[in-house]
């Protein structure tokens, strides 16, 4: 229960400014390790709009999260600085005004070796991110948890949206499809070959059938094989997790994952070198209830979590070395 200063004794977690999970909102980037981005763009949506509500409801129910994580038994305030950047600016009619200011907002933190994680918004977003990310580490390791690959060509005629934006990274040398590996995939699809797009690509992919017969822990040695020792862009779609659980989404699928599903393979990725993240897709205003973005807010500082684990095993083996 944080204390709080200057002779105000108490500051309640439903008080406040909603930054995501009330850490500091600023664009200073001095000895920031982690910036939270906006992304509240959703007009590159095949289905229901409304994701560019999405980055609003994540830090409103972001509030009572507070910053030891029990399961990876850390503090994350000990090992990492974590901000709230506030959001990129958007233009929801101009799609490819939207990704140049998403790419230069993200360009500055990336160039600090800032972790940024962007809170979407449509899928669409994770190429103007991807550009950035990119444009620093040349091409990165893509972990995506999705119901859908996202490596269309077209649709409808059209090249940027929330079907595309793997496909389009792999044309401009953002990621490479041999370290990338794709996670959860199911659903009803227009024909076969869209299940074999993204491995023509030359992606792992794992079905959300697979996953189950497999389980966890060999999704996660094939994660860990795929990716190396490569940077890794983690994005995570919240239709990954069942409608059940996450139904304020775009392009809902049934038989999908649990939260704890979800959490177990976030928790999995201590170590990993992730450079930058996204989680995308949150639709508030599909569910009154809230806990989409319950689950998204959670899931984020799941990663911060691991983000954190991950360095203080690195201040661990740095002393280790220096013995
Ligand atoms: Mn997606």
């Amino acid at each position: 229960m944080s204390e709080g200063s200057q002779g105000i004794p108490w500051r309640p977690r439903f008080s406040g400014l909603r930054t995501f999970a009330r850490f500091p909102h600023t664009t200073a980037l001095e000895g920031v390790d982690i910036a939270l981005v906006g992304l509240p763009f959703d007009s590159g949506v095949t289905y229901r709009p409304g994701a560019r509500f999405g980055p609003a409801a994540i830090r409103e129910h972001s509030s009572r999260i507070e910053y030891f994580h029990p399961v990876l038994d850390i503090d994350v305030t000990d090992y990492v600085s974590v901000i709230d950047y506030g959001d990129a600016p958007v233009v929801p009619m101009e799609t490819e005004t939207t990704y140049h200011y998403i790419t230069t907002t993200l360009e500055p933190l990336v160039r600090c070796g800032i972790v940024p994680i962007g809170l979407g918004g449509d899928h669409s977003v994770s190429l103007p991110e991807l550009r950035a990310v990119a444009g620093r580490y040349g091409p990165v390791a893509l972990v995506h948890f999705d119901a859908h690959v996202d490596t269309w060509d077209t649709i409808w005629g059209t090249r940027y949206n929330h079907g595309t934006p793997f496909r389009r990274a792999v044309e401009e040398g953002l990621i490479d499809p041999e370290r990338s590996i794709q996670i959860g995939i199911r659903g009803p699809l227009g024909e076969r070959a869209e299940l074999d797009q993204s491995r023509e690509l030359g992606f792992e992919v794992w079905t959300a059938r697979q996953v189950r017969q497999a389980g966890t822990s060999q999704v996660l040695a094939a994660i860990w094989r795929r990716v190396g020792t490569s940077p890794v862009f983690l994005s995570f779609d919240i239709d990954f997790l069942d409608p059940v659980f996450a139904p304020g989404t775009g392009t809902p699928e049934v038989g999908g994952f649990t939260t704890w599903e979800a959490q177990e393979f976030l928790w999995g990725l201590v170590g990993l070198p992730i450079v930058a993240a996204d989680l995308v897709e949150v639709l508030p205003d599909r569910d009154p209830t809230g806990v989409t973005a319950l689950i998204a807010a959670n899931l984020v500082f799941d990663l911060i979590a691991v983000i954190a684990a991950t360095r203080k095993e690195q201040r661990h083996g740095a002393a280790d070395r220096a013995e």
